[in-house]
């Protein structure tokens, strides 16, 4: 099949030329390390372990996997990000220990797990964003404000961090994550949003900046498959989706003059008519939630969902790529385009792809397998070069304009979602597995697991 060869493709060139590096520069033909990971390495190679495995890439998964064992080294020093290392090497990890049952993947989960404990040592137990895996000393992004914890970061590590307790019978992991479930619930809402920026000091809102988007997307994600997670016995967390969803849906969703729904940001109860790329997973997200209301209710937001879907593949048929930009917007007689230059490129992100295999799983309706084909073709034809494949910086314009940037979400998410969208719905069926942020699936815990997923 066609995604497995630009899988084996992407693969081939990064154990070629950057083997053990973060990820790959595939015009210069060399690796890029990054300092998102705080000295860890092989980032491509952790997030692409599952997706080798389930397209069953023996070889090449068996290449993965040899690395792991031999160099993967733990004993790093340096500033990561803590979400990062989270849901690409804990998420990756756990995925293929899941797949495979190979305890090496189990033991690294965990090992690292350990290292990141010391961030959440904050007066309210918010963990904060950098974490230096060596000493264990933590701080806040340099660009956060006054030295916030970001909403989509801190509430994305739900999912890992039960499994990690799940795996190793300590309780610490799910304590830390439940913490913040509690911090939060605590917390007045304004509107009933949440918003981005929150203190680890004293547990209230640092910014009313709210979005769906970068910096808030997944801790919305979370909650509803912590929900899926626990076999459904997580009511809390559904509650607090569903509280949440609603008050995005009063306050955030809009309908642009052209009949287009489109999520809006918000800041301080002024909208900002713009969706960034990142909250195109939210098609999926609502589609995912609304598969377990009530029939009214079901319909409701499986309607939204197909709204919000079509969207964002407007906003990638407008282009002239077929590939879509990282933002668009809704002002000034524009729709579902960029109208930034800096808002014009596409770092070959999955969001988009990511709804259309949900909306195909719970609808079986064929044109989201026809907009996944017209993303293959786009791919193929604007972002493979010689040696993998490229982001690209301008989505309006036909001339190469590559970055030169394998990002190892392609591996982990894009490709992964393009091929679960062209299979059977009992591969890693939606009934089975969650999938975290970055595309990894966890299993559902039909027994035991989801006593704990609800302990408050
Ligand atoms: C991935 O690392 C994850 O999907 C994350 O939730 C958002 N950013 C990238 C992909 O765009």
């Amino acid at each position: 099949m066609k995604i497995k060869e630009m899988m084996k493709f992407a693969w081939d060139n990064y154990k070629q030329y950057a083997l053990g590096k973060n990820e790959l520069r595939p015009l210069t033909k060399n690796g890029h390390i990054g300092n998102m990971f705080g000295g860890l390495r092989g980032a491509t190679v952790v997030d692409a372990l599952d997706t080798l495995y389930i397209m069953e890439l023996e070889e090449e998964f068996q290449e993965a996997k040899t690395w792991v064992e031999k160099s993967f080294d733990l004993n790093v020093n340096g500033e990561a990000s803590l979400f990062e290392v989270n849901i690409r090497y804990i998420g990756g990890l756990l995925a293929a220990y899941y797949l495979t049952g190979e305890e090496v993947f189990k033991s690294k989960a965990l090992e690292l797990g350990e290292k990141l404990l010391p961030a959440f040592n904050t007066p309210t137990g918010i963990p904060r964003g950098v974490i230096n895996l060596g000493s264990g000393m933590s701080w806040s992004w340099g660009w956060a404000s006054a030295g916030s914890s970001i909403l989509a970061e801190f509430g994305t590590l739900h999912l890992e961090f039960l499994h990690l307790t799940e795996l190793s019978g300590n309780p610490v992991f799910a304590e830390k994550v439940l913490n913040i479930r509690k911090v939060l619930k605590r917390v007045e809402k304004p509107q009933g949003l949440y918003p981005n920026f929150l203190s680890p000091v004293t547990g209230n809102w640092v910014q009313h900046h709210v979005s769906i988007g970068g910096l808030g997307d997944s801790f919305y994600e979370y909650l509803i498959k912590s929900w899926l997670m626990s076999d459904k016995k997580d009511s809390e967390a559904k509650k607090m989706y569903d509280d949440a969803l609603e008050a995005i849906e009063k306050h955030l969703v809009k309908k642009s003059a052209g009949g287009l729904t489109y999520i809006a940001e918000w800041r301080g109860g002024i909208l900002d008519h713009k969706m960034g790329h990142l909250a195109c997973f939210s098609g999926g997200m609502i589609a995912l939630g609304a598969e377990h209301g009530g029939e009214e209710r079901k319909q409701h937001y499986m309607d939204l969902a197909a709204e919000i879907t079509n969207t964002c593949h407007e906003s990638y048929a407008r282009s002239d790529t077929k590939l879509g930009p990282e933002a668009f917007r809704f002002d000034a007689g524009t729709e579902a385009m960029a109208t930034r230059l800096s808002e014009r490129y596409y770092i070959l992100r999955p969001e988009v792809v990511e709804s259309y295999v949900y909306m195909w799983r719970l609808t079986h309706d064929v044109k989201y397998r026809q907009w996944g084909w017209e993303v293959v073709k786009a791919l193929e034809k604007h972002c493979r070069v010689e040696a993998g494949f490229s982001g690209i910086r301008d989505v309006y314009t036909t001339v190469p304009t590559h970055d030169n940037m394998q990002q190892s979400f392609f591996l982990a998410e894009t490709l992964k979602y393009l091929y679960l969208l062209f299979c059977e719905d009992d591969v890693l069926s939606l009934d089975d597995w969650v999938f975290n942020t970055e595309a990894h699936p966890l299993p559902v815990n039909h027994s035991n697991f989801k006593a704990k997923a609800s302990v408050q």
